[in-house]
């Protein structure tokens, strides 16, 4: 029987090597659609029962050599891919399947000490001195636990892999969108990980936060440092924020 996911996945993979070197024009019909580029257009970003593709052409914008593409399907996550163009590194998990990096079998690190973990975070977009404060302050106090050291790659996608290939122990952020997470979310359960909200609740694709970590030890430990706040959601508007 033909395996419709398998196919969907295939073809995301090859759109994703395609828009790591060139620009790719993305053309899937029959499917719902969320992306960066679609919402800042104006298209609304809301998710519903539907097979529903999200798509993020080129993560980690600003420093293109970071540049990362990758596309998901929801209703649960069904698959992931993210593209690391720079490294020649793709990505992908499929539901229940495992994750894997260019075929290899990927999982997460078993550290248990806070101490000898590695923190990946970024410092996001928003410029307000309170909504800055409050990313530093975390940092902070994350750093102070101690942990062994904090990275950031300047793309949630791809510091959502290293969580899923052990190379950090766990990545936090605040801000980012649907499409900066949805690939990665699945790398990361996939490896082995968790994923949760940075209140230590669920995982709310669409509320722009996120922790995922190698295991919930960890998460949960850095959890009570982030001194949490709550950016417009993404399903809130039509219009995005930064
Ligand atoms: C980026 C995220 C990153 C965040 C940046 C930005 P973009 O996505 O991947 O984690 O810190 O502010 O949102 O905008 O380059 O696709």
């Amino acid at each position: 029987m033909t395996d419709l996911w398998q196919n969907a996945m295939d073809h995301a993979v090859a759109l994703a090597r395609k828009a790591g070197s060139v620009s790719a024009s993305v053309c899937l019909c029959l499917f719902f659609f969320i992306g960066e580029e679609s919402v800042a257009a104006g298209e609304p970003c809301v998710l519903t029962d539907n097979p529903t593709w999200i798509v993020d052409p080129v993560d980690g914008t600003t420093n293109f050599v970071h540049g990362h593409s990758f596309l998901s399907c929801f209703s649960q996550l069904e698959f992931g891919v993210v593209y690391s163009c720079i490294e020649d590194k793709m990505y992908t998990a499929r539901k229940g399947k495992g994750a894997f990096c260019n075929g290899q079998i990927l999982n997460v690190s078993d550290q248990k000490e806070i101490s000898q973990s590695i923190i990946a975070t970024e410092f996001g977009s928003n410029r307000d001195t309170e909504v800055v404060d409050k990313i530093f302050s975390s940092m902070r106090k994350i750093l102070c636990l101690p942990i062994h050291g904090i990275r950031g790659v300047g793309t949630a996608a791809t510091n959502m892999c290293l969580v899923a290939s052990g190379c950090v122990e766990a990545y936090y952020e605040i801000g980012i969108h649907c499409w900066d997470i949805a690939a990665g979310a699945i790398i990361v359960t996939e490896a082995g990980g968790v994923l949760m909200d940075v209140d230590g609740g669920p995982l709310d694709l669409m509320s722009r936060r996120v922790v995922a970590a190698n295991n919930k030890i960890i998460a949960e430990r850095i959890v009570k440092e982030i001194d949490a706040f709550t950016p417009l959601r993404d399903d809130a508007s039509t219009e995005t924020e930064d």
